[in-house]
């Protein structure tokens, strides 16, 4: 039935905060150890919030809402949910202005490290009765110059044909719809998996209780995660999107870029087929 496998806000927020917890690479404390910085940090943020109370001349009973809202947010361990899906893009906007090649965007509460290690041509890890279309993904890895990056790594992870991960809702068997590709001696790749369909920020948690209450959607358009990473090189943190897919210009996380659409085409048996090369920066 539905109620059995739609994941629960407070299920999959447990989940992202645990993972978050857990992958080290990705939440290292180390970045904050400089006062000055921290002092200039806090202010501002600070202050952007007292210019907000002040100037939309917020109330008591709104302060007291807000206050037992953030607390929600943390109880339902939904922080990395929120962040990712109304902060993140700014901070990747800002790295993004010191990089070349392949666009990056957000990496999401929803990464998992050490899935399956495949070698292209691969299929993800899919169930029997897996529904969705088809989908047939190839491409070739390239340094900037255009060189070949032999022997590169696309880690690949993406929602299902309802917009479920796995490892963040029940009955999805764990490593569902992810895997780490290797791809071959000229950097070219070939992985099957299925078209993911949009994904919907949880409507029984605090986050969705926020998106609801200010009248937005809750939805992004369909993706695929991909970390795409070679010796020697910058690794790319990205997504890839639909063409034509709902909600591409109304991304609740703000996370869409044009150069990150794919356009897939019909392989003429029900699948569907399409190229996209990376190009990665040489450290
Ligand atoms: C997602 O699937 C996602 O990719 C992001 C960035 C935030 C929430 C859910
Ligand atoms: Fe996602």
């Amino acid at each position: 039935s539905a109620a059995a496998t739609s994941p629960t806000a407070a299920d999959s927020g447990a989940s992202a905060s645990a993972s978050f917890r857990s992958t080290s690479q990705y939440s290292g404390a180390g970045a904050v150890s400089d006062t000055a910085r921290v002092d200039t940090l806090a202010r501002a943020l600070l202050g952007a919030v007292h210019q907000v109370i002040s100037e939309h001349e917020v109330t008591y009973p709104e302060f007291q809402a807000a206050k037992k809202w953030l607390m929600d947010v943390g109880d339902g361990g939904e922080w990395p949910l929120f962040l990712d899906v109304f902060v993140e893009h700014a901070v990747e906007e800002v790295a993004a202005r010191t990089q070349t090649g392949t666009k990056g965007t957000i990496l999401g509460p929803y990464y998992l490290p050490e899935q399956v290690q495949l070698t292209s041509p691969a299929t993800l890890p899919a169930r029997p009765d897996e529904k969705g279309t088809p989908l047939l993904f190839r491409g070739q890895v390239t340094d900037t110059d255009g060189s070949p990056v032999p022997h590169a790594v696309l880690d690949i992870w993406q929602a299902d044909e309802k917009g479920y991960y796995s490892g963040f809702a029940p009955d999805i068997p764990s490593g569902n719809l992810r895997g780490v590709v290797t791809t071959d001696d000229q950097g070219r790749f070939e992985i099957a998996t299925i078209q993911p369909a949009p994904y919907q920020v949880p409507t029984d948690g605090p986050t969705g209780a926020l998106i609801s209450a200010a009248g937005w959607h809750p939805w992004r358009p369909a993706h695929l995660h991909l970390l795409v990473s070679a010796e020697g090189h910058r690794t790319v943190t990205t997504q890839l999107y639909f063409a034509g897919g709902e909600y591409l210009d109304s991304d609740v996380a703000e996370a869409t870029k044009p150069e990150l659409i794919l356009d897939p085409t019909d392989a003429g048996n029900g699948t569907r087929e399409v190229t996209y090369d990376f190009v990665l920066e040489r450290n």
